[in-house]
């Protein structure tokens, strides 16, 4: 069969030397099935620029894009995938904006990805759609396929509670529209049970991890997505990034090195996490001179207010935490505000004594997989609402909006022996290995192909 991947993003950089593919864990995860299958992938996105991109990357795959003319491309991106949907599903009620002009082009946005997929497709390919841009997609692909069309869907952030899912005035639009799809994937049992009973509540009979849709089945399963284990084991034993990691630490000036590394989003939590920080140099003074904690951020979204918003919050606490704790011999704190590359950021990773990865809800987390199987010897303190803590056991699990229990959970991280901690690591390596990306889609399209 073949394959079309539809997303909003293309997996690709353009560089003045063309095309390149992204980093990242869904650009690994789906390009070399997409090549195996000489597929199809169709995004939005370059037309923005105006520059037409070329059609193909290396190699046998396509890249097809939907033109989208720049305001309905505000209201569908920057309104409602980014103003509804994302504040919403992970629990940002206040900050959820439902306006129906977004919703609108959404829906106008949805249609244009069908008629483009529709355009492309060809009996027998197999059609796999990412995310909550495009949850309308599945159905309007049904509706309209010429023949029979397997669609699988999956979807990466949290799926909140049916309760918080219904606040949408169109919610059960939106689940009718994922349900076109024959198999819907999220990365753990609570966003798939979530999703069953939003379904339930809309009227859909469901019945053992499916959903029946008039005379069809709709299968929800969970498929974690992990990270490129080949690659991260790679820069894990790289004696240069070795090299470099130990003069971070030297420059870091203290004894233990404390990293947090996210996108600069509200989700993540790089605020609560600053202020346990500091409550964590309030109330163990003992840690004062003997740890640095290095934050970095990604710009990230910069067009929307909120992000804008956070962006001033944060530069104001970490001046203060600065101006609070700052000695001639002692730097508390350092922030970076760029974007790394997969070798730098390893660097990061194979420098520090724990990572505080302390979303305050993530479909999953990506940087906490990466930096467990990175570390040799660290600890890995990590928000029990990421959906990587269902997996992620050995973890030193907090929750990210309890200041002091984060404080006394890193005061605990930072006198863990190194046997124990290399005991911790050695159990998350192993799950990790489990949920590599490449496997992953090879996974999820072989249940598609059963479905
Ligand atoms: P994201 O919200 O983007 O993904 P995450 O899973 O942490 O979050 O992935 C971030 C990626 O960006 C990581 O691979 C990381 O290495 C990279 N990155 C972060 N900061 C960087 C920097 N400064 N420079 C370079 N690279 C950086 C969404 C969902 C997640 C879900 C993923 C995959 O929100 O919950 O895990 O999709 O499904």
């Amino acid at each position: 069969m073949g394959l079309i991947i539809v997303a909003n993003r293309a997996p690709f950089r353009l560089t003045p030397e063309g095309l390149v593919p992204a980093v990242g864990g869904l650009a690994t995860a789906l390009l070399p099935v997409l090549e195996a299958k000489e597929g199809v992938w169709v995004a939005a996105g370059e037309w923005k620029e105006g520059g037409k991109a070329p059609a193909t990357l290396k190699g046998p795959v396509r890249l097809e894009q939907v033109p989208i003319p720049e305001r309905e491309w505000q209201g569908y991106y920057g309104g409602f995938s980014n103003r509804v949907l994302w504040p919403l599903c992970h629990y940002f009620l206040e900050r959820t904006e439902l306006k129906r002009e977004f919703y609108q082009d959404y829906l106008r946005a949805n249609r244009r990805f069908a008629e483009k997929v529709l355009q492309v497709w060809r009996e027998g390919d197999a059609v796999f759609v990412q995310d909550y841009h495009l949850l309308l997609l599945p159905r309007f692909l049904r509706e309209r396929a010429p023949g029979r069309m397997r669609i699988g869907f999956f979807y990466h952030i949290p799926w909140p509670s049916s309760g918080v899912f219904r606040i949408l005035p169109w919610g059960r639009a939106l689940v009718e529209g994922l349900l076109g799809a024959d198999l819907i994937g999220f990365h753990t049992q609570e966003y798939a049970e979530n999703f069953l009973r939003t379904a339930a509540h809309y009227g859909f009979p469901v019945e053992e991890g499916r959903v029946r849709v008039g005379d069809r089945w709709a299968r929800v399963e969970v498929h974690p997505l992990g990270i490129d284990t080949g690659r991260f084991g790679e820069l894990a034993q790289d004696p240069h990034i070795g090299l470099q990691a130990r003069g971070l630490k030297h420059l870091a000036g203290a004894d233990r090195l404390i990293l947090g590394v996210d996108r600069l989003d509200y989700t993540k939590g790089i605020l609560e996490r600053l202020l346990a920080y500091e409550r964590f140099l309030q109330s163990y003074p003992q840690w004062r001179g003997r740890v640095s904690l290095f934050q970095i951020a990604t710009p990230s979204r910069t067009g929307v207010g909120a992000y804008r918003e956070l962006k001033r919050l944060v530069d104001e606490v970490v001046g203060r935490i600065l101006g609070n704790f700052l000695r001639e011999d002692w730097v508390p704190l350092r922030y970076f505000y760029q974007t790394y590359t997969q070798e730098e950021l390893a660097t990061f990773y194979r420098a520090a004594d724990v990572a505080l990865i302390t979303p305050l809800r993530d479909g999953m987390n990506l940087v906490a997989l990466e930096y467990a199987y990175t570390s040799d010897s660290g600890a890995l303190v990590l928000s029990n609402l990421a959906g990587a803590a269902e997996h992620l056991k050995e973890a030193f699990l907090v929750n990210p909006y309890d200041l002091d229990g984060v404080a006394r959970t890193l005061d605990r991280a930072l006198r863990t022996p190194e046997g124990e901690r290399r005991e911790r690591l050695a159990r998350l390596k192993r799950r990790i290995q489990a949920l590599d990306a490449k496997s992953w889609a090879e996974r999820f399209l072989a249940s598609l192909e059963a479905a």
